[in-house]
């Protein structure tokens, strides 16, 4: 991670920029043990995707009418997407005891809401910018754990590569770090989108769902602990297979919760079904190919980066209409200078 010193102040406006990548669970985070303080059921593993950064500008001047001023792409975003910027701006101000309104002006390039996690870069930027604004110096614990607050999947994308959530039981032992091994183990993925509108039930409402009416939760949650063990072990061998394999049944059993809750949560479309059948024909012909899938329908595909080209044609040439990309592991947190 790069640092830079200090906020840059202009005309006694303190401002500062950083920008984070999104990232992928291999091993899910489905759950909130304390929901205030944003601790999670389970500890998590991601892979930072390169190419998926989300850059935002902080600057405390005041806002508009005694109120944060808020632009997403541009826009001002409506409903709750503005009030948890908010909320968390005041957490960063009640930490850093500034009391000024600021402007916050977030661009991304990954669809918003479209199951790539466009909230873990996005709060993951707005944490280290905000906290740089406010004049605050975290190391990348502390911005890990900052960032969790936003966002659960933030928490990972301080770094790059592979990161692990620990669980942890507090707002103080909750947070992430790097596990070296993302390049030697040559890992990348195939983002296959079939949707990027809206997701019908937002993450945080269905893991709550899920949490409190699906018989199969503890299950999972319990087989979890072991998907990790078995994850970590695999990074460490530098067994692909091995990972591919325990991260396909971690996210397939993460959906085998919702759809147990009651209502079911049904995230699939009939192009989510066809993409786990064609990856599973590509891996008995020999290909690396394991499916991971998230809170929407869309479908990303665990596998080499020698091969991942080769895996994305063979993709596009069974799946008409589907959008087939190939991300490679990218970096974490970035802090940018600021012109004025
Ligand atoms: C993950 N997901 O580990 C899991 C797997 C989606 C499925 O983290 O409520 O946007 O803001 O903490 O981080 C998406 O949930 O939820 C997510 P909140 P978040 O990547």
């Amino acid at each position: 991670m790069t640092l830079s010193p200090s906020p840059v102040v202009t005309d006694h406006v303190a401002t500062a920029t950083a920008s984070a990548n999104s990232n992928i669970a291999l091993i899910k985070y489905w759950g909130k043990a304390d929901p205030a303080n944003q601790v999670p059921t389970t500890s998590s593993l991601s892979l930072t995707l390169g190419g998926t950064r989300t850059r935002t500008t902080v600057a405390f001047d005041g806002g508009a009418d005694g109120e944060d001023v808020v632009l997403i792409n541009g826009s001002v975003p409506w409903g709750t997407a503005r009030d948890r910027v908010v909320r968390f701006m005041d957490l960063v101000r009640e930490r850093a005891g500034v009391t000024e309104r600021a402007t916050v002006s977030s661009v991304s390039t990954v669809p918003l809401a479209a199951g790539l996690a466009s909230s873990a870069a996005g709060f993951a930027a707005l944490a280290a910018a905000a906290s740089r604004a406010a004049g605050l110096e975290l190391d990348d614990a502390d911005l890990s754990r900052l960032a969790r607050r936003g966002s659960g999947s933030a928490t990972r994308s301080v770094f790059g590569g592979l990161a692990l959530w620990h669980a942890g039981t507090d707002d103080a032992t909750s947070y992430a770090e790097a596990v070296p091994g993302a390049d030697d183990i040559d890992l990348a993925m195939v983002v296959i989108t079939l949707e990027t509108g809206c997701k019908s039930i937002s993450s945080s409402k269905a893991m709550q769902a899920t949490m409190t009416t699906s018989p199969l939760y503890p299950a999972w949650v319990e087989a979890s602990a072991a998907d990790l063990e078995e994850a970590l072990a695999a990074v460490e061998a530098r067994d692909l297979p091995r990972l591919g394999a325990v991260a396909e049944g971690n996210a397939l059993g993460m959906h085998a919760t919702m759809v147990a809750a009651r209502p079911a949560i049904v995230y699939w479309l009939p192009g989510t079904v066809e993409a786990i059948h064609a990856v599973t024909a590509l891996r008995e012909e020999g290909l690396p190919a394991w499916v991971t899938i998230d809170a929407g329908p869309n479908v990303k595909v665990i596998t080499s980066g020698a091969r991942a080209e080769e895996v994305a044609a063979a993709l596009r040439d069974r799946l008409a209409g589907a959008v087939v990309s190939v991300r490679r592991p990218g970096g974490g947190v970035r802090y940018e200078q600021v012109g004025q």
